[in-house]
Protein backbone atom coordinates (compact mmCIF):
# COMPACT_ATOMS: atom_id res chain seq x y z
CA UNK A 1 0.00 0.00 0.00
CA UNK A 2 2.73 2.17 0.79
CA UNK A 3 4.28 1.78 -2.55
CA UNK A 4 1.05 2.58 -4.47
CA UNK A 5 1.07 5.56 -2.81
CA UNK A 6 4.39 6.44 -3.36
CA UNK A 7 3.83 5.55 -6.43
CA UNK A 8 1.03 7.50 -7.07
CA UNK A 9 2.18 11.02 -5.45
CA UNK A 10 5.61 10.33 -8.21
CA UNK A 11 3.31 10.25 -10.49
CA UNK A 12 1.28 13.27 -9.59
CA UNK A 13 4.06 15.55 -8.75
CA UNK A 14 5.42 14.04 -12.37
CA UNK A 15 2.32 15.51 -14.54
CA UNK A 16 2.17 18.56 -12.49
CA UNK A 17 5.94 19.58 -12.87
CA UNK A 18 5.32 18.40 -16.49
CA UNK A 19 2.17 20.62 -17.50
CA UNK A 20 3.70 23.44 -15.32
CA UNK A 21 5.89 23.62 -18.19
CA UNK A 22 3.54 23.31 -21.01
CA UNK A 23 2.78 26.31 -22.91
CA UNK A 24 -1.66 26.63 -22.58
CA UNK A 25 -3.64 28.19 -25.59
CA UNK A 26 -6.46 29.04 -22.66
CA UNK A 27 -3.95 31.35 -20.96
CA UNK A 28 -1.14 32.26 -23.46
CA UNK A 29 -1.83 35.55 -25.60
CA UNK A 30 -1.07 37.01 -29.04
CA UNK A 31 -2.16 40.73 -28.98
CA UNK A 32 -1.79 43.08 -31.78
CA UNK A 33 -0.82 46.77 -32.33
CA UNK A 34 -0.49 49.35 -35.39
CA UNK A 35 2.56 51.84 -34.59
CA UNK A 36 4.02 54.38 -37.05
CA UNK A 37 3.36 57.83 -38.76
CA UNK A 38 0.06 57.24 -40.47
CA UNK A 39 -3.03 58.93 -39.52
CA UNK A 40 -4.27 55.79 -39.99
CA UNK A 41 -2.36 54.72 -36.58
CA UNK A 42 -3.61 52.55 -34.20
CA UNK A 43 -7.30 51.76 -36.48
CA UNK A 44 -5.32 50.49 -39.35
CA UNK A 45 -1.75 50.36 -41.17
CA UNK A 46 -0.47 51.32 -44.11
CA UNK A 47 2.33 49.67 -44.94
CA UNK A 48 5.34 49.68 -47.82
CA UNK A 49 7.29 46.68 -48.89
CA UNK A 50 10.82 48.70 -48.10
CA UNK A 51 9.50 48.94 -44.20
CA UNK A 52 8.73 52.71 -44.55
CA UNK A 53 5.59 53.58 -43.21
CA UNK A 54 4.27 51.57 -40.40
CA UNK A 55 4.66 48.66 -38.78
CA UNK A 56 2.28 45.70 -37.05
CA UNK A 57 4.08 45.15 -33.31
CA UNK A 58 2.83 41.88 -32.19
CA UNK A 59 3.40 40.36 -28.77
CA UNK A 60 3.52 36.99 -27.43
CA UNK A 61 3.19 36.18 -24.32
CA UNK A 62 2.82 32.43 -23.09
CA UNK A 63 1.96 30.97 -20.03
CA UNK A 64 0.85 27.77 -18.75
CA UNK A 65 -2.52 26.32 -17.46
CA UNK A 66 -2.54 28.30 -13.91
CA UNK A 67 -1.15 31.70 -15.35
CA UNK A 68 2.18 31.28 -15.12
CA UNK A 69 4.51 33.51 -18.12
CA UNK A 70 7.04 30.88 -19.30
CA UNK A 71 10.56 31.88 -20.15
CA UNK A 72 12.86 30.41 -22.82
CA UNK A 73 9.98 28.97 -25.09
CA UNK A 74 10.71 29.59 -28.71
CA UNK A 75 7.95 31.77 -30.78
CA UNK A 76 6.44 31.28 -34.21
CA UNK A 77 4.47 33.97 -35.06
CA UNK A 78 3.11 34.52 -38.44
CA UNK A 79 0.77 36.08 -40.67
CA UNK A 80 -2.90 35.02 -41.25
CA UNK A 81 -4.63 36.52 -44.47
CA UNK A 82 -7.82 37.11 -43.40
CA UNK A 83 -9.16 38.27 -47.01
CA UNK A 84 -7.23 40.76 -50.11
CA UNK A 85 -4.03 39.99 -51.55
CA UNK A 86 -0.85 40.45 -49.46
CA UNK A 87 2.96 40.06 -50.21
CA UNK A 88 5.63 39.27 -47.61
CA UNK A 89 8.82 40.50 -48.25
CA UNK A 90 11.39 37.47 -47.68
CA UNK A 91 11.61 36.50 -43.99
CA UNK A 92 8.61 38.45 -43.26
CA UNK A 93 5.30 36.23 -42.59
CA UNK A 94 7.20 34.12 -40.35
CA UNK A 95 9.22 35.01 -37.41
CA UNK A 96 10.51 33.54 -34.74
CA UNK A 97 11.74 34.40 -30.80
CA UNK A 98 12.26 33.49 -27.68
CA UNK A 99 10.59 34.28 -24.53
CA UNK A 100 11.88 36.19 -21.99
CA UNK A 101 11.77 36.28 -18.28
CA UNK A 102 8.09 37.77 -18.50
CA UNK A 103 6.80 35.57 -20.67
CA UNK A 104 7.03 37.68 -23.39
CA UNK A 105 8.19 37.23 -27.12
CA UNK A 106 7.99 40.30 -29.64
CA UNK A 107 8.14 40.79 -33.59
CA UNK A 108 7.69 43.16 -35.91
CA UNK A 109 5.75 43.34 -39.43
CA UNK A 110 6.94 45.96 -41.80
CA UNK A 111 7.96 45.06 -45.31
CA UNK A 112 5.07 43.96 -47.05
CA UNK A 113 2.90 45.00 -49.46
CA UNK A 114 -1.13 44.84 -50.02
CA UNK A 115 -4.70 45.43 -49.14
CA UNK A 116 -7.09 43.69 -47.10
CA UNK A 117 -7.89 42.58 -43.72
CA UNK A 118 -4.54 40.80 -41.57
CA UNK A 119 -4.27 38.58 -38.31
CA UNK A 120 -1.09 37.67 -36.50
CA UNK A 121 -0.86 33.78 -34.61
CA UNK A 122 1.54 31.92 -32.70
CA UNK A 123 2.76 28.64 -31.96
CA UNK A 124 4.56 27.35 -29.89
CA UNK A 125 5.67 23.41 -28.90
CA UNK A 126 2.86 22.90 -30.86
CA UNK A 127 0.24 24.60 -29.39
CA UNK A 128 -1.76 26.96 -31.12
CA UNK A 129 -2.52 30.30 -29.75
CA UNK A 130 -5.70 32.11 -30.80
CA UNK A 131 -4.55 35.09 -33.29
CA UNK A 132 -5.12 38.48 -32.63
CA UNK A 133 -7.98 40.85 -33.61
CA UNK A 134 -8.29 41.34 -37.56
CA UNK A 135 -6.58 44.46 -38.43
CA UNK A 136 -7.10 46.71 -42.05
CA UNK A 137 -3.90 46.87 -43.88
CA UNK A 138 -3.31 49.60 -47.00
CA UNK A 139 -0.40 49.69 -49.09
CA UNK A 140 1.04 51.89 -52.26
CA UNK A 141 1.79 47.90 -53.48
CA UNK A 142 -1.62 47.98 -54.04
CA UNK A 143 -1.93 44.92 -56.04
CA UNK A 144 0.06 42.93 -52.91
CA UNK A 145 3.41 41.99 -55.30
CA UNK A 146 6.11 43.24 -53.15
CA UNK A 147 6.80 46.38 -55.49
CA UNK A 148 5.08 49.82 -56.04
CA UNK A 149 4.86 50.05 -59.83
CA UNK A 150 3.15 51.29 -62.62
CA UNK A 151 0.75 48.49 -62.25
CA UNK A 152 -0.01 50.00 -58.51
CA UNK A 153 -0.28 53.44 -60.49
CA UNK A 154 -2.83 52.41 -62.52
CA UNK A 155 -5.11 51.03 -59.79
CA UNK A 156 -4.27 54.24 -57.56
CA UNK A 157 -5.66 56.54 -60.55
CA UNK A 158 -8.71 54.08 -61.16
CA UNK A 159 -9.91 54.62 -56.78
CA UNK A 160 -8.98 57.99 -57.32
CA UNK A 161 -11.62 60.38 -55.90
CA UNK A 162 -13.33 57.14 -54.40
CA UNK A 163 -14.06 56.49 -50.83
CA UNK A 164 -11.79 52.90 -51.45
CA UNK A 165 -9.87 52.07 -48.14
CA UNK A 166 -7.04 50.24 -50.29
CA UNK A 167 -6.07 53.99 -50.85
CA UNK A 168 -7.52 56.18 -48.69
CA UNK A 169 -3.56 56.34 -46.73
CA UNK A 170 -4.59 58.97 -44.47
CA UNK A 171 -7.58 57.10 -43.51
CA UNK A 172 -9.71 60.84 -44.14
CA UNK A 173 -13.06 59.14 -45.56
CA UNK A 174 -11.60 59.57 -49.52
CA UNK A 175 -8.84 59.40 -52.16
CA UNK A 176 -7.41 62.50 -52.60
CA UNK A 177 -4.51 64.33 -53.24
CA UNK A 178 -2.65 63.68 -50.18
CA UNK A 179 -3.05 60.05 -50.79
CA UNK A 180 -1.94 60.83 -54.19
CA UNK A 181 1.43 62.14 -52.53
CA UNK A 182 2.40 59.56 -50.21
CA UNK A 183 1.46 57.27 -53.25
CA UNK A 184 4.36 59.17 -55.34
CA UNK A 185 6.89 59.48 -52.07
CA UNK A 186 7.08 55.60 -52.51
CA UNK A 187 6.67 55.06 -55.87
CA UNK A 188 9.46 51.94 -57.74
CA UNK A 189 9.94 50.77 -53.80
CA UNK A 190 10.41 47.44 -52.92
CA UNK A 191 11.59 44.55 -50.23
CA UNK A 192 15.01 46.23 -48.54
CA1 LIG B 1 2.56 46.23 -56.75
CA1 LIG C 1 -7.45 60.08 -48.01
Amino acid sequence: MKILVAAIIIVLSFAVSASASVPSASTSTVECEVRGPSSCVPNSAVVCPASDIDSIHVTVTVRNVYGDPLAGKTVDCYAIEVSGDFCWCPGESLQTDVTDANGQAFFDFTDFGGCGNVQFGATCEGVVFNPCTQILVASPDIDGDCEVDLADFAMFAGLYLTTDPCADYDCNGSVGLSDFALFAAHYLHGCP
